[in-house]
């Protein structure tokens, strides 16, 4: 490409009509995340003891308050918005009519989906945590609003399909920009795991929370929630991952270092995703362990990508270090932008993963996960996870994304605030995480309320450790404050401008990518290919010797 068109390219902007879209997903999402922080204070307060929550407000409504806003609505609307803006931002600067129509539908389905799912988890007939684990029994609306988010993101998932295939066939024979490939794979995986969670609900708990059949098959249930739970983590994940591979080079002045190893770890997520359910249901009767072995296997295969991706990372932070002339094996660390609230935020989320991708590793190992299975341990690996990898690099990419979204300017203030958000974030989810995990080895349980166990002396030496969690949840609270705050200062109040939507370039363009990497019919086929040697037995074998079917109860 000349001179002329990079600087081009560079600057592209999202058009105003991408950029609506994409503000809609990604204004929805932080409206959940504020709530869904409320929620999360509110029973942080209630299990360390601190608060007595009020009679009308059950502990486990706002559990599954906060599970759901958090967890479902904020991750996936962030998502799809992200991905609508970058696919215009790499294919043009515009998304065609019907990708952007598409998005609208799917926004429309999700948002009645949200409304009609909160007034009953408000109502208090659906404290069923964001799990949904039968036999618990929610109400049939909770479950049909809870479908219509799924459905919804399956249409803001076919506009990035549509994006896609259209630009494929104005660029015949060209390997797709970076991040439209990312997000497209990403949307892919999303279908091949909600096909797990559409079954049960569709089949099983509609019917059943209607009345038209009295009881459930509840490993069946588990064994398709699983099948979707574990690919749902990546499908909040990967949007991370496309941040650190095609954004953050150049954030740090340096370059994509390779996009043949960016896209063949996607190409692995998308086939090793799925076939790890079980690792969830090490401890559950039912599945014969053979099976579980199977799956504990593979879990070890899919931590591999994630091992690629942290070699990528060290490996275009050391090379842009040393183009700004670091010498020595760690002199590049200094060179790193530290100020920049662009690449600050998620580093500390990338820090943060280093211990949650390894706590992760501890769960999925056969015995250790006796340890620590319904452990406060794995809600401590998860808030590593999703709740500071995942969410902080999406405050850092809401830095630079909504100010261009809406032609304003990421301050030098508004950097500096930033920064200090990032810290409390981080702090609070040291202290928070911290404690969980250490509580999960002690044997503290999660998803439970307050209580002392009848004052038993071993729960009662508990209880320092649930006011530490208590405290790191109050900063979380008030990180998540300034985070709304700026979100409402970027979107509506910063002077106007224009903030750059930064893309890497690759480094050695010259270098071939496989073209396998986008032979789709071929990665689905394997993808289905491994799903059956891991699920059609088991499934089958549910299917024919279920334990007895159970009615519903209601635990709240
Ligand atoms: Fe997990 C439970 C296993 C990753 C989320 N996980 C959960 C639950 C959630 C969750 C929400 O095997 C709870 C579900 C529930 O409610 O019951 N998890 C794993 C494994 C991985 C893993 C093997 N989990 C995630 C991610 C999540 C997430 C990612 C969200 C986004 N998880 C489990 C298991 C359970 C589980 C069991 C069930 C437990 C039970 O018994 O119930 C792996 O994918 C992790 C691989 C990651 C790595 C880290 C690589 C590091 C990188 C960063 C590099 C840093 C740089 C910066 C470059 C190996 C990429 C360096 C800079 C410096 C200055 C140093
Ligand atoms: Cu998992």
């Amino acid at each position: 490409m000349a001179e002329a068109q990079v600087a081009e390219a560079q600057n592209v902007r999202v058009d105003r009509a991408a950029a609506r879209l994409s503000l809609a997903y990604v204004l929805v999402a932080f409206l959940s995340f504020g709530v869904a922080a409320i929620a999360g204070l509110l029973q942080g307060l209630d299990r360390g003891g601190v608060i007595t929550l009020p009679k009308w407000l059950n502990y486990y409504q706002i559990l599954t308050a906060h599970g759901v806003y958090m967890g479902l609505l904020f991750t996936t609307y962030f998502i799809i918005g992200f991905f609508f803006s970058g696919v215009a931002r790499t294919t043009g600067g515009s998304l065609p009519p019907v990708a952007r129509r598409l998005g609208w539908l799917g926004w429309w389905m999700m948002v009645i989906g949200q409304v009609a799912a909160t007034f009953e988890v408000l109502a208090g007939n659906a404290s069923v945590l964001y799990t949904f684990y039968a036999p618990m029994k929610a109400s049939p609306l909770f479950y049909i609003g809870t479908a219509l988010v799924v459905v919804g993101s399956w249409f803001g998932g076919y506009g990035v399909f549509a994006a896609y295939r259209i630009w494929k066939r104005k660029n015949p024979g060209k390997l797709s920009p970076l991040f439209t490939f990312m997000a497209f794979a990403t949307m892919l995986l999303w279908q091949i795991a909600t096909i797990g969670v559409a079954l049960e609900v569709v089949l099983q708990l509609i019917p059943w929370s209607f009345g038209w059949v009295s009881t459930v098959n509840v490993l069946l249930s588990r064994m398709l929630f699983w099948y979707f739970g574990h690919p749902l983590v990546y499908f909040w994940l990967l949007p991370a991952y496309t941040m650190w591979y095609a954004v953050m080079p150049k954030i740090v002045g340096g370059k994509v270092f390779s996009d043949a190893l960016a896209r063949t770890s996607f190409v692995m997520f998308i086939l090793l995703s799925t076939p790890v359910g079980f690792h969830h249901q090490l401890l559950e009767p039912g599945i014969p362990p053979l099976w579980k072995f199977l799956h504990v296997i593979l879990t070890m295969f899919v931590v591999i990508p994630s091992l690629m991706t942290a070699f990528n990372m060290f490996a275009v932070f050391e090379s842009a270090g040393r183009a700004k002339g670091a010498t020595g094996l760690f002199g590049w660390f200094k060179k790193l932008p530290w100020n920049d609230v662009r690449f600050m935020v998620p580093m500390m989320g990338m820090i943060a993963f280093i211990p949650g991708g390894a706590g992760g590793i501890v769960n999925a190992s056969n015995q250790m996960n006796e340890v620590v299975h319904n452990t406060i341990f794995v809600t401590g690996h998860f808030h590593l996870t999703v709740g500071t990898a995942v969410a902080m690099t999406f405050f850092g990419i809401s830095y630079w994304l909504l100010p261009h979204l809406t032609g304003r300017k990421l301050t030098r203030a508004a950097n500096r605030v930033g920064l200090i958000q990032a810290v409390i974030w981080g702090t609070g989810m040291l202290l928070m995480s911290g404690a969980m995990h250490y509580m999960g080895l002690l044997g503290v349980p999660r998803r439970t309320a307050y209580t002392t166990y009848m004052n038993d002396p071993t729960a009662l030496s508990w209880m320092p450790l649930e006011g530490v969690m208590a405290l790191g949840g109050t900063l979380l609270f008030i990180g998540a404050m300034l985070m709304i705050g700026m979100v409402v200062y970027l979107t509506w109040f910063a002077p106007k401008g224009f903030e750059e939507y930064p893309i890497g370039e690759v480094a050695n363009p010259a270098e071939a990518t496989p073209r396998l990497l986008e032979r789709w019919p071929v990665l689905i086929s394997l993808a289905a290919v491994l799903i059956l040697v891991a699920y059609a037995y088991p499934v089958i074998d549910t299917l024919q010797n279920a334990p007895p079917s159970a009615p519903g109860i209601r635990t709240w």
